[in-house]
C-alpha cells in the first residue's frame, strides 16, 4: 500500500484550503509530569493522520502558495549524545519513507522557510489546528504556536484547520478500517483471555491485567483508554476505573476496554458472569440490553442520525424494563440508562465529537453501547460493539466477539481449569 493513503489524505486537505495558504501542524511536545519525569507523549492526532508518525517535535506544512501543492516535514536533527539517553531519532530518509512527504528538512530551516512563504509567496492565510476539547482547557501546543504566529505576521489571516480534518476523519478510508479491524481483533483475543481465567475471588485489577497482558503480547500500542473492570455494584458506575475490588461469586464483571493498534482504536464492552453462569435475573436484564443492541445494529445505516439511534435504543430498553415490571413509564428509564448509545471511533476513542447531529454516511465507524444499571440490585450490564456504516446498512466489526449469554457460558465452561 505504501504511503498512497497518506498522500490522498494530504491532497484532500490541500484541496479544501484557500489559495495562497499553508497549513502548519505540530506533532507536539512531551509534557512534564514532575521533576524529570514526563507524561506519556500523545501525538497530535491530525499530525499522525497525515504522516503516520507519532514522534514529538515535528512540523508538517502543507503548502498551497506555489504552482503545485507540496508537503514539507521538519524534524529534529539527531544529537548522538542525546540519543544515548533517549533513543534514536528518525532520520530524514526514514521520515520520508514512512510519511511520503515531498520534502524533509531539519527544524532549524523552518523559520527561514516560513519567511519565504510569507513574503516571496505572498501567503494570505495560515491554517493551524485550534481544537480545544473544553473552553476551560489550557490552549494546546498548536494553539499557542498559532498565537505566536499571529503576533509576528499581522497581515496574514489565521484559520482553524480542525473542522476540515475532523470532517474528513469521520469517513474512514481503507487503511483506517483495516487498522480498526485489527484493533477489534486484538481486543477479542484479550477478552477471551479474561474469560479463560475469570473466577470468583479474582481482583478486578487482575482481570484488567489479563486483558492488558494479552493485547500487549499481541503487539498493540496499548489500551485505547483506561480499562474499566467493574464487578457487581461497580459495574453500575459508568467510568469506574479504580478496579480494586474483588469479583464476588454470583456477580457480573463489566469490562469496557479497547486496544490501539497503529494509532487506531477499538472500544468494546462485554459483561461476564464471574462464576461462569448468569443468574435468571441477570440473564433477564442482559437480554433486554442485547435486544436494544441488536435493534440499533439493525437501524444503523446511511441517513440515520445518532440521535435517532439513541431513541431506538431507549425505546427498546424501556419496553423491556416495562415488560419485567421494573418501570411503569418510559420516563423512568433515566434512572437505569443515562448515556448515549453511540460515539464515533477512530484515532480517538471518542472521535470527532464536535460533529453532532450529522447523518451517518458510508465509512463512518461508531459504537453501539446500550446498558442497564440497577444500583439496588448491583447489576450493571453494557454490551458495546463497533459498527462500520456501509452503503445500505452496517457491518458489526466486533461480530466475532461473542455476546449472547449462551455463547459466553459455553466458552467459559469449555475453558474452566
Ligand atoms: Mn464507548
Amino acid at each position: 500500500m505504501g504511503t498512497e493513503y497518506l498522500k490522498a489524505r494530504r491532497d484532500a486537505v490541500l484541496d479544501k484550503m484557500e489559495k495562497r495558504s499553508i497549513a502548519i501542524l505540530f506533532s507536539g511536545v512531551a509534557v512534564h509530569m514532575s521533576e524529570d519525569a514526563y507524561l506519556p507523549f500523545e501525538v497530535n492526532k491530525n499530525f499522525r493522520y497525515l504522516t503516520d508518525i507519532a514522534r514529538d517535535n515535528m512540523i508538517l506544512v502543507l503548502d498551497k502558495t506555489g504552482e503545485k501543492p507540496e508537503s514539507f516535514l521538519f524534524i529534529e536533527e539527531a544529537d548522538p549524545k542525546m540519543e544515548k539517553w533517549f533513543g534514536k531519532k528518525l532520520t530524514k530518509e526514514e521520515a520520508k519513507e514512512i510519511s511520503g512527504v515531498d520534502h524533509v528538512m531539519y527544524l532549524d530551516a523552518f523559520e527561514a522557510r516560513l519567511g519565504f512563504w510569507a513574503t516571496r509567496r505572498m501567503m494570505e492565510c495560515a491554517y493551524f489546528d485550534l481544537y480545544r476539547a473544553d473552553i476551560n482547557d489550557m490552549p494546546g501546543y498548536n494553539e499557542q504556536k498559532a498565537k505566536a504566529f499571529k503576533e509576528s505576521f499581522q497581515g496574514i489571516q489565521v484559520k482553524d484547520m480542525y473542522p476540515i480534518l475532523s470532517l474528513m476523519r469521520m469517513t474512514k478510508d481503507e487503511e483506517e478500517i483495516k487498522r480498526i479491524r485489527h484493533a477489534v481483533d486484538v481486543t477479542r483475543q484479550g477478552l477471551e483471555h479474561v474469560m479463560k481465567h475469570l473466577k470468583p475471588g479474582m481482583m478486578e485489577y487482575q482481570a484488567q491485567a489479563h486483558y492488558e497482558f494479552m493485547i500487549q503480547y499481541l503487539g498493540a500500542e496499548g489500551p485505547s483508554f483506561p480499562t474499566i473492570a467493574g464487578s457487581g455494584f461497580n459495574g453500575t458506575m459508568l467510568h469506574y476505573e479504580t478496579n480494586h475490588c474483588k469479583c464476588e461469586d454470583g456477580t457480573l464483571l463489566l469490562l469496557d476496554l479497547g486496544s490501539k493498534t497503529d494509532g487506531l482504536c477499538s472500544d468494546i464492552t462485554r459483561t461476564y458472569p464471574v462464576n461462569g453462569k448468569y443468574t435468571a435475573r441477570q440473564k433477564e436484564i442482559y437480554d433486554i440490553v442485547l435486544d436494544a443492541n441488536q435493534k440499533v445494529t439493525a437501524a444503523a445505516k446511511p441517513g440515520v442520525t445518532t440521535r435517532e439511534l439513541n431513541d431506538i435504543c431507549k425505546e427498546a430498553l424501556a419496553a423491556g424494563l416495562k415488560r419485567i415490571g421494573l418501570i411503569k413509564e418510559d420516563s423512568e428509564l433515566d434512572k437505569y440508562y443515562m448515556h448515549g448509545v453511540s460515539h464515533m471511533l477512530g484515532y480517538d476513542v471518542h472521535d470527532c465529537t464536535h460533529v453532532d447531529g450529522l447523518k451517518l454516511q458510508p465509512g463512518y465507524v461508531l459504537t453501539n453501547e446500550p446498558g442497564i444499571y440497577i444500583e439496588e440490585e448491583s447489576i450493571g450490564i453494557r454490551i458495546e460493539d463497533d459498527l462500520l456504516i456501509t452503503n445500505d446498512g452496517c457491518e458489526v466489526l466486533s461480530k466475532d466477539i461473542i455476546r449472547t449469554t449462551e455463547e459466553i457460558e459455553a466458552f467459559m465452561a469449555a475453558h474452566k481449569e
